[in-house]
């Protein structure tokens, strides 16, 4: 055989390793996700969720795969049950308690503050809402990334938005919401930007499991954010042009 058909087997081979070895990380990596989202589910001690967390951090899963497929979909799934009743109000408020432990874990990773000041945001969970889960992890992704953030906390009311705009100035103002009920709040809040004549000058960014794409669009909004990281993404750019 040619010494270029051996290269050609060596690297065929080479090649087969590693794919082999990247689908088995995935795999492991998928089985950690899958019991750090069942340790939720289950309610099972946030002792455990820390130590699985820690696993998955040894094995390089980033923080925000780990918030994504692991947390948030544990959280996702303790939602269903609370719709179907088999979960009550205290079981909601456990399975939260126990995400909020485990970002306590991620923190020092996810907030590792960047000294450049790429842009400034006003934050917070509309009217109505007191979620904040999501939009703290948003925050803490945001400030990492050299964003200046005014987080106003929970159940903000649209006055409220209005002033801190005109007196920060941002570039970007940002809504959560994750009940239904508490969506036309976002709408409110782009009226009172619009009649304060503050609109234009600023990007409306949503985020929340009960926003879509479509709603962002009918109400005015510039982005709808699927995922905190994505929301990133989309201020970057902002700042960026
Ligand atoms: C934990 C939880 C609670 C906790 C909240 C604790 C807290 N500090 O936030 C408590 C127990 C207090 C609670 C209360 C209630 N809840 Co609740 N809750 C949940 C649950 C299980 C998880 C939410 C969560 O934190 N997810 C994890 C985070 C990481 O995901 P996330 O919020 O979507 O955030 C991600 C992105 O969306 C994004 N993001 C979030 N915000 C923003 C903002 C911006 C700008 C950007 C860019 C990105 C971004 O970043 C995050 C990471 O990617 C959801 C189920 C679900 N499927 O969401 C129900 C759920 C939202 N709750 C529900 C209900 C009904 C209630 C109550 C009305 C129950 C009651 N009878 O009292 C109350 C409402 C209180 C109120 N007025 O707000 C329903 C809503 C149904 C609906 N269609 O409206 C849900 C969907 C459960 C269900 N399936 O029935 N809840």
């Amino acid at each position: 055989m040619s010494s270029s058909c051996y290269l050609l087997e060596a690297y065929v081979k080479i090649y087969i390793s590693l794919e082999l070895l990247s689908w088995w990380r995935e795999i492991k990596s998928m089985d950690l996700h899958e019991k750090i989202a069942n340790t939720i589910v289950n309610l099972e001690d946030s002792n455990k969720l820390g130590t699985l967390i820690k696993e998955a951090l040894e094995k390089k899963i980033s923080p925000n795969e780990i918030i994504e497929k692991g947390l948030r979909k544990g959280l996702e799934k303790v939602g269903q049950k609370f719709e179907m009743g088999e979960y009550f109000l205290s079981e909601l408020l456990f399975a939260a308690s126990m995400v909020e432990d485990a970002i306590r874990v991620l923190m020092p990773l996810l907030s590792a503050r960047s000294t450049e000041n790429k842009g400034t945001i006003i934050l917070g969970t509309v009217r109505g809402d007191i979620h904040d889960i999501g939009k703290n992890i948003f925050k803490m992704l945001m400030e990492a990334n050299g964003f200046k953030v005014y987080d106003l906390g929970v159940d903000v009311r649209p006055e409220d938005f209005v002033d801190k705009v005109k007196e920060v100035k941002p570039d970007i103002v940002g809504l959560s919401a994750l009940l239904t009920t508490t969506l036309p709040e976002m709408k409110v809040v782009i009226e009172e930007l619009k009649r304060a004549g503050v609109r234009e000058k600023v990007k409306v960014l949503l985020g929340g499991n009960a926003v879509t794409e479509e709603f962002g669009k009918k109400i005015g909004a510039d982005k709808v954010a699927k995922d905190a990281v994505q929301g990133v993404n989309f201020c970057k750019e902002w700042i960026a042009k």
